[in-house]
């Protein structure tokens, strides 16, 4: 495979991109993301911890991703899928958490024309012990109106650079529930919906076949979960995911068994869990593609300085 990679073509186009105008504002404005997505964070009580880069134990996702691990001293780790398990672990040490955290995510190369796509990535991951749905669910409306408010302003400049006329929206923002849109409009119904809404669309009540089994179930409704996702408007798709959590010994297990996964990759997180975690809820917002959001770029690779396509050798 290497070599057929034209290095220098390769590097070149790089070279250049790095220079260019528009990874130069779009980097500003990530910043500014960063910045303020993180002052909200810290107003609303909230303690940044560092990310968890390797672990035995990560994220099982419900889609194929390969194995990304290392071997160390005979153990395997594996590098972070996404830092749910240690969200929920962290919530022993402090209440209301956050971490700005690297997510490595093997897809498969048909996913390089997606835009929306990179196997590396970070999440604006947070948790929050004892939360309901709903209360995460305003957290992550003011969390939105906040950070695309002060950066429609701080980046006046920038969204003048890229023509973008950023609309800050008012809450609530509008709901649909996963039963509905995808009995609709089938497996692409993220776009649909994220194409017809002018402003931020929440996704709710996926069913359990859609999910990891860390989403917590419904007591009275076997078969969904009490979580979300929240929809970019015009187009530009998935903007967060989280929910409710699963905190009970037997019914994580239980939730783990209705899956295809290994309940051996998730011994350390079912022997803590033995100990007692408390019931949270949290979500996890791609902060790649809230920058792309923001400058209305065409993919999300445009507005990253190293962007990784699946599929696709990068710097
Ligand atoms: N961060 C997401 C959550 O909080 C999980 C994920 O990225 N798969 O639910």
């Amino acid at each position: 495979m290497s070599q057929e990679i034209n290095i220098p073509e390769l590097v070149d186009e790089r070279y250049q991109k790095l220079q260019s105008d528009v990874l130069y504002h779009a980097m500003i404005v990530q910043s500014e993301v960063l910045r303020v997505s993180g002052e909200f964070l810290h107003q609303r009580g909230f303690i940044q911890i560092m990310p968890v880069i390797i672990s035995p134990v990560t994220d099982p996702l419900r889609h194929f991703t390969g194995r990304a691990q290392v071997e160390y001293y005979g153990q395997v780790y594996q590098l972070t899928k996404s830092m749910i398990f240690h969200k929920r672990i962290a919530l022993l040490a402090h209440e209301r958490i956050f971490a700005f955290s690297p997510n490595i995510r093997l897809e498969s190369a048909d996913r390089a024309g997606t835009g929306r796509h990179l196997f590396e990535f970070s999440q604006l991951d947070l948790e929050v012990k004892g939360a309901s749905r709903d209360e995460i669910m305003d957290l992550g409306e003011d969390l939105f109106i906040y950070t695309l408010g002060q950066v429609k302003e701080r980046c006046a400049g920038q969204l003048g650079f890229f023509n973008r006329d950023l609309r800050v929206p008012a809450r609530p923002f509008a709901r649909v529930a996963y039963k509905d849109v995808f009995g609709q409009y089938g497996e692409d119904f993220e776009n649909i919906v994220s194409q017809q809404h002018a402003e931020p669309v929440w996704v709710v009540d996926m069913c359990v076949e859609a999910r990891e089994f860390y989403d917590r179930e419904y007591p009275d409704r076997p078969g969904f979960l009490v979580d979300m996702d929240l929809l970019y408007p015009e187009g530009f798709g998935e903007a967060l995911s989280g929910g409710e959590r699963e905190y009970t010994l037997e019914n994580i297990l239980r939730r783990i068994k209705m899956t295809k996964v290994d309940l051996d990759n998730f011994k350390l997180y079912l022997e803590v869990s033995a100990r007692g975690l408390p019931p949270s809820a949290g979500f996890g917002v791609g902060l790649e593609r809230l920058t792309r959001f923001i400058c209305g770029l065409p993919r999300v690779e445009d507005a990253v300085l190293f962007p990784k396509v699946p599929g696709k050798l990068s710097l």
